[in-house]
C-alpha cells in the first residue's frame, strides 16, 4: 500500500510516482480534490483518465464499483473514491500547518459540515440539470423545482452564516464555494448573487486565489462527443 502522508518517489529514478485519477475537467467533485491538491503545491501528483472513453469508462467500473468519478488509483486495483475521501488523502501531501481539516474538533465539524452542505448543492443543481435535460415531455417539473430549493435554501444558509463560512480555509469552504462555481458554470441564468451579497463578495475574492483559478471549469469536449455520439 503507498503510503498514507507523502507522495512515494520511484526507487530507481527518484521520480515522483503518479497517481492515475479518474477525472474530467467539468466535474464539480474533482475539483474539490485539485483545489486543494494545488494550494499544496501537490496538483502534479496526478495522471488523468477521463471516464468518457471507452477505456476509461471500463476502468472506473474497474476501480470503483459505483463507477463515478473522481476515483483515485492508490494501487493497481486499490482505488479511493469519492471526493470527501480523497480530499482528506490528498490533504495528507501537505504542511500539518495548512491543513484543510482543523484540529479542534469544533471547527472540524463546523468544517465538514459545511463540506456537505456545498456537495449537497451541487447534488441537488445536477440532478435538477439532468432532469431538464430529458425530453420535455417526460420531464416532471416538480423534481426540478424540489432539487432546486435545495440549492436555494443552501444559499440562503450560507448568507445567514457568512461570518462563519468565511473564517477560514477549510475542505468545507472549498465546497461551498464549489458548489457556487458550479452554479456559475451549469446554472448561469440563475442569479444567485442579486439575493446574496455577503455570500458574492466573499466568493467573487477567493475564486482569484491561484489554485481556484488553475482547477476552474471546462467543458469537457469527451462528453460532449460522447452526448452527441449518443442522441445519433
Ligand atoms: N459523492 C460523490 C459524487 C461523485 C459523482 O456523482 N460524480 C459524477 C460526475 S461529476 C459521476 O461520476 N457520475 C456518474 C454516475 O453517477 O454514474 C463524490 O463526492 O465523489
Amino acid at each position: 500500500m503507498r503510503p498514507f502522508d507523502r507522495i512515494p518517489v520511484h526507487a530507481k529514478s527518484g521520480e515522483t510516482m503518479k497517481f492515475k485519477m479518474y477525472h474530467d475537467s467539468n466535474c464539480p467533485y474533482s475539483r474539490k480534490v485539485l483545489i486543494i491538491a494545488a494550494e499544496h503545491g501537490k496538483d502534479d501528483v496526478f495522471e488523468f483518465i477521463s471516464p468518457f472513453t471507452p477505456e476509461g469508462q471500463a476502468g472506473i467500473v474497474r476501480e470503483n464499483p459505483l463507477a463515478k468519478m473522481p476515483a483515485l488509483v492508490i494501487e493497481p486495483g486499490f482505488a479511493i473514491f469519492d471526493s470527501r475521501v480523497i480530499c482528506r488523502y490528498v490533504d495528507a501531501f501537505g504542511d500539518a500547518g495548512n491543513s484543510f481539516y482543523p484540529t479542534d474538533p469544533d471547527e472540524l465539524w463546523k468544517a465538514l459540515r459545511y463540506e456537505a452542505l456545498g456537495d449537497g448543492m451541487v447534488d441537488a443543481a445536477i440532478f435538477a440539470r439532468q432532469e431538464l435535460s430529458r425530453p420535455a415531455d417526460k420531464q416532471m417539473p416538480e423534481r426540478i423545482s424540489k432539487q432546486l430549493s435545495k440549492v436555494d435554501e443552501g444559499l440562503d444558509c450560507l448568507e445567514r452564516e457568512i461570518e462563519s463560512v468565511s473564517a477560514s480555509m477549510t475542505v468545507g469552504t472549498v465546497a461551498c464555494s464549489n458548489a457556487l462555481a458550479y452554479l456559475d458554470f451549469r446554472w448561469g441564468q440563475k442569479d444567485w448573487r442579486a439575493d446574496h451579497p455577503g455570500l458574492a463578495a466573499w466568493y467573487d475574492e477567493l475564486k482569484l486565489r491561484p489554485a481556484f483559478k488553475k482547477h476552474d471549469f471546462v467543458e469537457s469536449d469527451l462528453l460532449v462527443k460522447k452526448l452527441a455520439a449518443a442522441s445519433r
